[in-house]
């Protein structure tokens, strides 16, 4: 008898793309969680289930056992406590780019810089790395206001097409990492349910590549 097994992922192209991969494991979710409103989705195996759970949220239900296994976007993974969680693969998947951004015409200004951010772990790492010492303030969202309205001079988030940045007058200034998905494993249920986990992770690995 199989252990049942939860999987924890966002909607949204987090689940697009990982729909895909679901398939090669031949995990065919009963219910398009974009168009309904369940948030525990059944799969064609009566043990296996998808927990459809906020992109920041995904780590937190891994970490407590209350998933097996997720996938999180390595910026999420980078603000979260990672105890009692592992990453064992990249998806490739939901890629884009943690950048610095700011307006065109930048205004001069005579105080430390204001950096607006969500991802406040990263932005702090970041700026450590330069050894330049910046005010972080943070945002949930629409960072891109920040700079326009004078809360912050720049900020901090993901940039896939610039279409958003472009949008609000602002460009992209400096990369700091490379963005993709990755598949997240609760440290205990990787050992009490090894060959599951692991018939999964050899299925999606083939389809990645
Ligand atoms: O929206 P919600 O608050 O529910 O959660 P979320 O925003 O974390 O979820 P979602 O589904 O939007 O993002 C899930 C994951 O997708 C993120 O954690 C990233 O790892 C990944 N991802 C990939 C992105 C993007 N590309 C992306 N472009 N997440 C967000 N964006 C946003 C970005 O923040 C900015 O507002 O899209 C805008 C920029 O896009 P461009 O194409 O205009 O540059
Ligand atoms: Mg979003």
């Amino acid at each position: 008898m199989a252990d049942q097994l939860t999987i924890a992922l966002s909607k949204g192209r987090i689940y697009k793309d990982t729909l895909p991969l679901l398939e090669a494991a031949n995990i065919l979710p009963s219910e398009d969680p974009s168009k309904s409103r369940k948030l525990i989705i059944p799969t064609n195996h009566d043990n296996v289930r998808l927990l459809i759970v906020r992109a920041t949220d995904a780590p937190t239900y891994v970490a407590h056992g209350a998933a097996d296994i997720g996938v999180a976007g390595k910026d999420v993974l980078m603000e979260a406590p990672t105890d009692n969680l592992n990453e064992l693969l990249d998806l490739q998947i939901a890629k884009c780019k943690l950048m610095v951004a700011g307006p065109k015409e930048a205004k001069p200004h005579g105080h430390r810089l204001k950096i607006a951010t969500k991802y406040i772990q990263s932005a702090k790492a970041y700026y450590a790395e330069k050894g330049q010492q910046v005010d972080l303030i943070k945002l949930y969202g629409s960072m891109e206001i920040a700079p326009l309205i004078d809360l912050a001079d720049k900020i901090v988030d993901l940039v896939d097409t610039g279409n958003t940045l472009k949008a609000n007058g602002l460009v992209p200034e400096e990369h700091i990492a490379d963005i993709s998905s990755r598949l997240i494993v609760n440290e205990h249920a990787y050992k009490t349910k090894f060959n599951q986990i692991n018939d999964i992770v050899e299925k999606f690995k083939s389809a990645i590549e």
